[in-house]
């Protein structure tokens, strides 16, 4: 590490890996992995390695701003403080609420609990974290007494059997899955994927089980029942370390035989057995799971039944054995851990009168919330029957991420005061902002995360922070002090704020709560400075098998299979949704980056062929996927890894960067009653065919953000550019006139009504526009690659230089720019059998890794094609 090198933490997902970020100019760096973090020891997913080209300042939030004009700081938080004061002395403190998000650090996310908790005097403040893993809290609370995750990586390391349930890991958590893949290429370590979707991650599997989606229930009660049946349950560990409500064996031995259950799963038998047998033989599992099961209207049951089985079986508090549940957002962790939910206080208590006691007078609140807020879903229902009239939005883009997203913008829309603290200045929530307020980015922000196995490290600073930005803290005191409470909200620094955090979680503790950063309290700001990664709660918090409940032991939670009732007429589809690998969610930081846009350029509709041969769709069509909610428009990709009924969109694209592709829009607000946690996975849909005119695509120098008058179109930023993916109907003379002015040059073939137009300024492409009626389209690298050439002339509406190489095809290896049809060249044409040959061969895979399954995926499919056509 050079000696200009600071150590952070990744910015994107839970596992939290350390980074080594060396500034080479105001707003530009050299990202490398913390050799030294225990989370990754140096690698780095495509996610992590290509932080570097989302510093820049494109579209940032630079100064405060009352609706579309600049003001000072100031006036901004004078007009906040002043809004929500009056708004509380008339309609009483429920009528306001915060929404924030596990993407702040520890330090923001105390402060905004503060004050909305104890100085405001309602729990209406509620996180994004409430859409990510509130099952998952609520299972832990109802098992444990405490929402303590009670795994770390290194039982990743020593496992002997990881079942990943409703995760596909090899997306949204690379470097655990790497991690995985090193302990099955080690120790032997086999792996379970249980997942509707055949995903990149069933590519280093030993088995998949491609159930029926909201079955888990039924799967794990059925693992149970196996275990006790076999007599792998644990006695002696049930006896002293557990209880178990009334009629929980009975339940467990009635209806969950092997056929029974793979009936209601909708998996062959001889599958479910195997992998029951697996689990039943292997003390050491890890069973860890995501989104599959949390974002269910069933998600907490769904926990508790994962939970059940490690109970009962004992494998829990031992190293290599535990049920995991891994945390989407770089700390949503930490979040818990100061009470960011509504349903909880800070320090890990909750709203029992002793709790609320102890936090009342540890924060001499005067006005100290007594009972749960509402939950994100009930919020921005309040919020739009006109019962909140006051919200601040920090970190998150509600218009986008909750179901029913277009709900959600009128609620936005009707709100009377609405304020957004982010770092971009125009999202499709913070169009609707009276204030926006600007605030400090990764790389300019201090303070701590938490990860996924309670590993809390340092966010440094290494970039000034630009504009007038500040830091979510220093923006929520501020307003803390100017609604009256000055001496409450007095941080000067972040480890202000850290201290006071780890007092809490020891006062009135004596041992009561896991969560105790005793040693943290008086800890001084250089040594808060230079606090290297610590886990708190140790390896197995459980290893004594005491747990934070009145007894001591863990609980049994009887859990019971709901239907799942069969998609039916004008819905016959059901929609599931989720991740691409190299996008966060609404893409406002990982859309800046050109490279990590060539992944998937556009958003898709997964769909089985034999739906899609049903619907009259092929690969390539745009299609309507349509529920009771909303519709929008994807691009349909045919595969066989979804089951047939059922249909995959990505939750990525915004009205910011497309005019389809909206997938918020569509799923229903239906919570699970425990969590409130919305069953994203799983909606009633229709698909239809969408024909236009037209089709086409345009390509613009530098980042323009112009919105293209067609039916469609997407947006991705590309080397010097940006590339618009079109289809339409109206005339495309509309879109020719956005080209920039210059020397035009232009193509008409009549026959396939295909038209090319580039306008050249000085040699330089300015910008190009291919359509076309019923012809093909070129490939847009070569094109691309125009924008930054010299000389350039008419010959560019060729689509291809002289000599030019043949179309690469898809992106499937970011960091080294290899394309789909270079790797299935180079297989054939070298015989390469293994993966570790293709990256000798092209490079591919050997950065990141982060497309190794992918690669393993084109290999199984390029040696199959190769042998069946010499057959
Ligand atoms: N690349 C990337 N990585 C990310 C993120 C990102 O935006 N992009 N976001 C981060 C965040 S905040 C989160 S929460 C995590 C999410 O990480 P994951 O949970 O791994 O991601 P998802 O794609 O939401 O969904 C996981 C899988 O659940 C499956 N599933 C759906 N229904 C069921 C079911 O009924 N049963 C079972 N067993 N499985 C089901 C889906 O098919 C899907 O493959 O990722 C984090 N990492
Ligand atoms: N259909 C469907 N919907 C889903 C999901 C799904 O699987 N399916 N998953 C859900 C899950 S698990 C999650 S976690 C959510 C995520 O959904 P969101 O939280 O809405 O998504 P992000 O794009 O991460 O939003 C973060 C915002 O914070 C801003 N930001 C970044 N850094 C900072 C900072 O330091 N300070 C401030 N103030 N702002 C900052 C970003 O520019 C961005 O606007 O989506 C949920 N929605
Ligand atoms: S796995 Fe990737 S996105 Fe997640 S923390 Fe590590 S580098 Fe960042
Ligand atoms: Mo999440």
């Amino acid at each position: 590490m050079s000696d200009a090198a600071i150590r952070t933490t990744c910015a994107y997902c839970g596992v939290g890996c350390g980074i080594s970020a060396t500034p080479t100019g105001p707003r530009s760096v050299v990202i490398k992995g913390d050799d030294a973090h225990p989370a990754n020891a140096g690698r780095l997913c495509s996610k992590g390695t290509h932080l570097g080209e989302t510093v820049g300042l494109t579209g940032r939030l630079l100064h405060p701003m009352i609706g579309n004009r600049r003001t000072s700081w100031d006036k901004a938080l004078d007009l906040v403080a002043k809004r929500f004061r009056e708004t509380v002395n008339r309609y009483g403190p429920d009528s306001v609420a915060f929404y924030v998000s596990g993407q702040l650090m520890t330090e923001d996310y105390y402060v905004a609990n503060k004050l909305m908790k104890g100085f405001i005097g309602s729990a209406n403040i509620d996180t994004n974290s409430r859409l990510c893993m509130s099952s998952a809290v609520a299972g832990h609370n109802r098992a444990f007494g405490e929402d303590v995750v009670p795994a770390t990586y290194d039982d990743l390391d020593e496992a002997d059997l990881i079942v990943l349930v409703g995760s596909n890991t090899a997306w949204c958590h690379p470097i655990v899955y790497q991690r995985i893949q090193a302990a099955r290429a080690t120790r032997g370590t086999k792996l379970v994927v249980i997942d509707p979707r055949r995903t990149e991650t069933c590519e280093g599997a030993d088995l998949h089980l491609q159930v029926k989606p909201g079955t888990d229930v039924a799967l794990m009660n059925g693992l149970l029942a196996w275990c006790d049946r076999e007599g792998v349950t644990d006695p002696d560990y049930l006896a002293d370390h557990v209880s178990a409500p009334e009629g929980f064996w009975e339940h467990i031995r009635t209806g969950h035989d092997l056929w029974t259950t793979a009936r209601t799963c909708e998996v062959a038998p001889a599958l479910l057995e195997q992998f029951y047998r697996l689990f039943a033989a292997t003390p050491r599992t890890v069973t860890l799971f995501s989104q599959g099961i949390n974002q269910s209207i069933r998600g907490t049951d769904q926990v508790n039944a994962i939970i059940n089985a490690h109970l009962a079986t004992g494998r829990i508090g031992k190293l290599g054995a535990a049920p995991f549940s891994i945390t989407g957002q770089p700390n949503a962790m930490g979040g818990r851990e100061v009470g960011g939910l509504a349903s909880t206080l800070a320090a890990h208590m909750d709203f029992a009168p002793e709790h609320v006691e102890c936090v009342k007078t540890f924060w001499a609140a005067p006005t100290m919330a007594t009972g749960p807020g509402l939950k994100a879903v009930d919020l921005f229902r309040a919020i739009g029957e006109g019962r909140i009239k006051a919200l601040w939005v920090m970190a998150t883009n509600p218009a986008v991420s909750l179901p029913d997203a277009g709900r959600v913008r009128e609620a936005l829309e009707a709100c009377p005061f609405l304020v957004v603290s982010d770092i971009i200045a125009d999202t499709d929530t913070s169009v609707h902002a009276h204030v926006r307020l600007p605030a400090a980015g990764w790389g300019e922000k201090d303070g701590t995360v938490t990860n996924s196995d309670r590993t809390v490290s340092r966010q440094r600073p290494f970039l000034a922070q630009p504009g007038e930005t500040m830091p979510d803290w220093w923006i929520v005191k501020e307003v803390g002090r100017r609604m009256g409470w000055r001496n409450a909200f007095t941080y000067d620094r972040p480890a202000d704020i850290w201290r006071e955090h780890a007092r809490l979680t020891a006062y009135r503790n004596e041992g009561r709560r896991v969560l105790n950063l005793r040693a943290h309290a008086t800890i001084g700001n250089e040594a808060y400075d230079a606090m290297e990664p610590f886990r708190w709660g140790g390896g197995s918090p459980f290893a004594d098998g005491r747990f934070p409940t009145a007894d001591g032991k863990a609980r049994l939670v009887l859990t019971k299979q709901m239907d799942v009732p069969a998609p039916l007429g004008q819905w016959p589809m059901t929609l599931n949704t989720g991740r691409y690998r190299d996008q966060w969610h609404t893409m406002t930081r990982t859309g800046l980056s050109p490279r990590l846009a060539r992944h998937r350029e556009e958003p898709l509709v997964e769909i089985h062929p034999d739906d899609a041969q049903a619907l009259g769709l092929s690969d390539g069509d745009l299609a309507r996927v349509r529920t009771p909610q909303g519709d929008s428009i994807f691009r349909v990709a045919l595969s066989e890894g979804q089951r047939v009924g059922e249909i995959f969109t990505p939750i990525h694209w915004t009205d910011q960067v497309a005019s389809g592709g909206r997938t918020g829009l569509l799923p229903r607000p239906l919570v699970d009653p425990h969590s409130g946690q919305p069953g994203f996975k799983s909606t009633p849909a229709s698909v239809e065919k969408v024909t236009t005119e037209w089709r086409g695509f345009l390509i613009l120098r530098g980042d323009d953000a112009v919105k293209l008058p067609c039916l469609w179109s997407t947006r991705i930023s590309v080397p010097g550019g940006t590339l618009f993916e079109i289809a339409g109907n109206s005339d495309p003379a509309r879109i020719e006139a956005i080209l920039p002015k210059g020397d035009r040059v232009e193509a008409i073939d009549v026959s396939r009504g295909t038209r090319r137009v580039a306008a050249i300024i000085e040699g330089r492409l300015g910008g190009v526009l291919f359509i076309t009626r019923t012809g093909l389209l070129p490939s847009r690298d070569w094109l691309i690659r125009q924008l930054e050439a010299e000389g350039v002339g008419g010959s560019v509406l060729a689509a291809r230089g002289p000599g030019s190489q043949p179309d690469k095809g898809a992106t499937i290896c970011v960091c080294f720019d290899i394309g789909l049809n270079q790797i299935v060249a180079a297989i054939r044409a070298e015989q390469l059998v293994d993966v570790a040959a293709i990256g000798k061969a092209l490079g591919a895979g050997t950065n990141c890794g982060s497309c190794r399954p992918a690669l393993a995926n084109i290999l199984v499919q390029t040696v199959q094609e190769t042998l069946h056509a010499a057959e």
